[in-house]
């Protein structure tokens, strides 16, 4: 769809949408009215800064239907977000919503280069996290041969992989390195799989750190970015040129908006994503807060797509380490750490106050244990890091590295950051 086409069809939704959030969801209702906002003002896209934002605490303070749109009966999927802390977030579906769920999935793998002569292994855990299922439908619509066998159990994971000739693997690239690296311990040969494209997501994962996945798995790696409040998996995702994530746009309007303002940032500048559902009605949001930093280009693909991309997630607004007013990503320090080949891809970062100062120590396991008894070798291994950290992120970090195999493994999401401040 030329740009043109594609913007009028998002204005004819938006409008649709910010009426029908207005008429059926009693907290939108309240917020247009003490904004003082009619859902008719909106006549052109960027009349949207009209709109009232959803934050994650609004999905809190709803809990857990408080947000649907239709009556419960309606309701036919319940997926949730765990979070660090309290409640869930709860998210409805109604069969309209898993219809164009899948679509949009579909699209994306097929945009990957996975189709009907494949089998997918997902690796994703299946039940109210989002993943699981939101690539099961999807593959399944493209025809893909799907393996549910969901996370955990490696070493069955690794043997299904090789009885079955999976193609596609699909899992958090944390899990996907873990599986990689067993694989190799347990004695199997890249030649023993037939894996060929790896989806990926659901959290943020370096250049670096996807070419180590790629080494040990023999496989083309592309990132697929989403999350549950708006659906799961779909959102956006790389196509096989991997220059930016194409983002579902005719049903996701994406603004990227400057978070501690609010304004909107100049086209390319980063900023948080806030997301619009263009065509959701069991549980429709306006103008939601990701917390996701990124910028989104808005020319065509070379693979001809003409939906807008966004950058890798380089961190979120929230787990983003002030450290003597220094801003750190994680993202950052994996850059650093994963070319090494002295250390393992296995890293914890831990953030402590002591006294007045914020510190930051970086523990990474080395591939050699023996170099713990080398203790001038240990000390320059040391040195180099911590030098390379410096120049990267601009501040000191305390380095530790450990006995191989010593640091957590993953099997969804990593949690490498630790603050004990
Ligand atoms: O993680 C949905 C998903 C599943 C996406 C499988 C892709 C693949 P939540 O559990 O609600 O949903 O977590 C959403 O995870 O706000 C980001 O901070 C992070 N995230 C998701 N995908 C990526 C990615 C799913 N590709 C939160 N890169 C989001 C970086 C990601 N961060």
């Amino acid at each position: 769809m030329s740009r043109k086409d594609l913007e009028a069809l998002q204005l004819e939704r938006l409008k649709r949408i910010a009426r029908y959030c207005y008429d059926n969801v009693k907290f939108y209702h309240d917020k247009f009215d003490a904004q003082g906002v009619n859902p008719d003002r909106i006549k052109t896209l960027s009349d949207i800064q009209y709109l009232p934002v959803t934050t994650k605490a609004d999905l809190r303070d709803n809990y857990p239907f408080g947000l649907f749109a239709v009556p419960r009966k309606k309701i036919v999927r319940i997926h949730a977000s765990s979070g660090t802390t309290g409640k869930p977030t709860v998210v409805g579906y109604t069969k309209n919503d898993l219809e164009m769920w899948s679509d949009v999935m579909a699209r994306l793998i097929t945009a990957a280069g996975v189709g009907d002569e494949d089998i997918a292994q997902i690796c994703f855990g299946y039940g109210l996290f989002t993943g699981a299922l939101g690539l099961h439908y999807g593959l399944e619509k493209v025809g893909a041969t799907v393996v549910p066998s969901s996370s955990g159990n490696s070493e069955k994971q690794i043997m299904l992989m090789k009885d079955f000739g999976t193609t596609t693997l699909i899992a958090t690239p944390t899990y996907a390195l873990y599986l990689g690296e067993l694989a190799h311990e347990l004695g199997y040969k890249l030649e023993d799989f037939k894996l060929r494209i790896g989806l990926f997501g659901s959290e943020a994962a370096s250049q670096e750190m996807r070419a180590k996945i790629e080494e040990k798995l023999g496989l083309f790696a592309t990132d697929n970015y989403g999350m549950s409040e708006l659906i799961g998996p779909g959102v956006s995702g790389e196509c096989e040129y991997r220059d930016g994530l194409h983002i579902s746009e005719d049903h996701f309007y994406p603004e990227v908006l400057d978070p501690k303002t609010l304004e909107p940032k100049k086209e390319g500048e980063v900023g948080e994503l806030v997301v619009t559902t263009l065509t959701k009605e069991g549980m429709p949001l306006l103008r939601y807060r990701t917390r996701d930093l990124t910028r989104i280009n808005y020319t065509p693909c070379r693979c001809g797509r003409t939906t807008a991309r966004m950058d890798k997630i380089m961190g979120r607004s929230d787990d983003m380490i002030k450290l003597k007013g220094v801003n750190v990503f994680p993202s950052q320090i994996e850059s650093v750490l994963m070319p090494m080949s002295q250390i393992s891809p296995h890293y914890m970062l831990y953030v402590r106050r002591e006294g007045y100062a914020d510190t930051l120590e970086v523990q990474v396991e080395l591939v050699d244990g023996s170099l713990l008894e080398r203790y001038s070798d240990l000390e320059k291994l040391q040195q180099t890091i911590r030098a390379k950290l410096r120049t990267v992120l601009g501040i000191d970090a305390k380095v530790t590295l450990v006995q191989p195999k010593t640091i957590e493994r993953f099997q969804g999401k990593a949690k490498r950051v630790v603050d004990l401040r």
